[in-house]
């Protein structure tokens, strides 16, 4: 192939993706509740070991391109958008206020904000840290972001705890800490109750999202288990307001099965919001997007989330590979990530309506009804056969996935 200069290569780019079809229109992509995080878009590619690769991108511009590829929600941090200064100023009002006018003129809804504990160094020692004044300063960072979400008309808040834990031993005492951490989301209830009643609006729900390691070696509450725990401890003033934000990745992270996690979120009542985005057991937080790295899971996933009627947001937090520009990020890497899940989120539906996987489903419940009492041997004997299926079901799965339901055969 010939060399292809800067000039021609968006339009390779752009005809190879046209070439790979399956793309939603914009208008069946805006069905899903799905958002898009400022974050995540605007990620410059850099890391500890990496420089950025991307320019900086501002909010219009991603609320402009989320209306453009039907991604109808848009959620950020307190600081993607204003600068830590600001916080709590006129200028943040100000920035709020052009925020506000820009999803207006987009079309594009708010739906969670989230506070950035964890990259400004006043949360080396975390949002609980000992020092009461720098406590003061996180509850003010998480109310104020109440009231910015307030502001916008979103429905969630999103706390990803970042530095609560530690690298070396016994500096931090752990009680103490996940105490402290409970004062701070107790502030932002109570003001979240406050603002709510003075405007008229619903509460927020408020939501905690684990991730197993990063950035502190060991971790306080590192997955969604552990912070359906914290809820129930007994330190929170409010529970009631608090559920989870798990995400795909970080439960994978651990060497959990985040299908299992979820439905246990879901058993709890406390299944509110999900990041997703893929990546591998026991590595770091790769985000990546959505099925490219396990795509029966994913599939196996949205089954579980479609059949207990999940009404929550899907959030799209991956990052775009460093080797994806700028331009590729919102006429590759966005698009194909939503169509990708569009596509999932229907094989799901199959997979629920499918008759040899109902059949079989339903055959296992009914089991043999040979009544044996307490005979081990004879039970197994009598249900035997009927177990063979579990394999079946497995199979049928897959073949869903690759269409062979539908007498795709993979032979030239
Ligand atoms: C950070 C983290 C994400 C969280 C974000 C919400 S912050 O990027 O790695 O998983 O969802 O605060
Ligand atoms: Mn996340
Ligand atoms: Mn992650």
């Amino acid at each position: 192939m010939k060399p292809v200069p800067p000039s021609e290569q968006q339009a390779l780019v752009e005809r190879l993706a046209a070439a790979c079809g399956g793309a939603y229109s914009p208008e069946t992509r805006r069905k899903y509740f799905l958002s898009g995080p400022q974050w995540a878009a605007a990620y410059e590619g850099q890391a500890l070991f990496h420089a950025p690769t991307r320019q900086p991108v501002t909010f219009t511009h991603v609320i402009e391109q989320w209306e453009r590829l039907g991604i109808g929600y848009w959620t950020t941090h307190d600081t993607d958008v204003i600068p830590t200064s600001a916080l709590g100023t006129d200028r943040q009002w100000e920035i709020v206020a052009e925020i506000a006018a820009a999803l207006r003129k987009h079309g594009v809804a708010c739906s969670m904000v989230t506070t950035e504990t964890f990259h400004h160094a006043v949360f080396a020692a975390s949002p609980a840290a000992e020092s009461p004044e720098i406590r003061q300063y996180a509850a003010f960072r998480v109310q104020n972001t109440v009231r910015i979400g307030h502001e916008l008309g979103a429905q969630f808040a999103v706390y990803w705890p970042g530095s609560l834990g530690y690298f070396t031993q016994g500096a931090v005492e752990e009680t103490e800490t996940l105490r402290w951490y409970a004062e701070a989301l107790n502030a932002a209830c109570e003001t979240d109750l406050e603002v709510a009643k003075a405007k008229g609006r619903p509460t927020l729900k408020h939501c905690l999202e684990a991730k197993p390691f990063e950035p502190q070696a060991e971790i306080l509450l590192p997955t969604s288990d552990a912070m359906l725990a914290f809820i129930g401890s007994g330190l929170l003033t409010h529970p009631e307001m608090v559920g989870l934000n798990p995400e795909y990745l970080h439960e994978l992270m651990w060497g959990g099965a985040p299908r299992a996690a979820l439905a246990r979120a879901l058993l709890a009542g406390k299944l509110w919001h999900f990041d997703i985005n893929d990546g591998y057991r026991l590595k770091h937080d790769v985000d990546i997007a959505i099925g490219l790295v396990n795509p029966l899971d994913w599939l196996n996933v949205l089954v579980l989330l479609r059949s207990h009627g999940y009404q929550g947001p899907f959030n799209l937090d991956y990052k775009p590979p460093r080797t994806t520009s700028n331009w590729g990020v919102f006429h590759v890497s966005f698009p194909t990530a939503v169509d990708r899940f569009i596509t999932l989120w229907e094989m799901a539906g199959e997979v629920i309506s499918d008759p040899v996987v109902s059949e079989a489903t339903a055959a296992l419940k009914a089991g043999a009804g040979v009544r044996a009492g307490v005979d081990a041997a004879a039970l197994h004997e009598a249900n035997k056969e009927l177990l063979t299926l579990h394999e079946l079901i497995a199979h049928r799965i897959v073949q869903i996935l690759w269409g062979q339901h539908r007498g795709r055969t993979y032979s030239w």
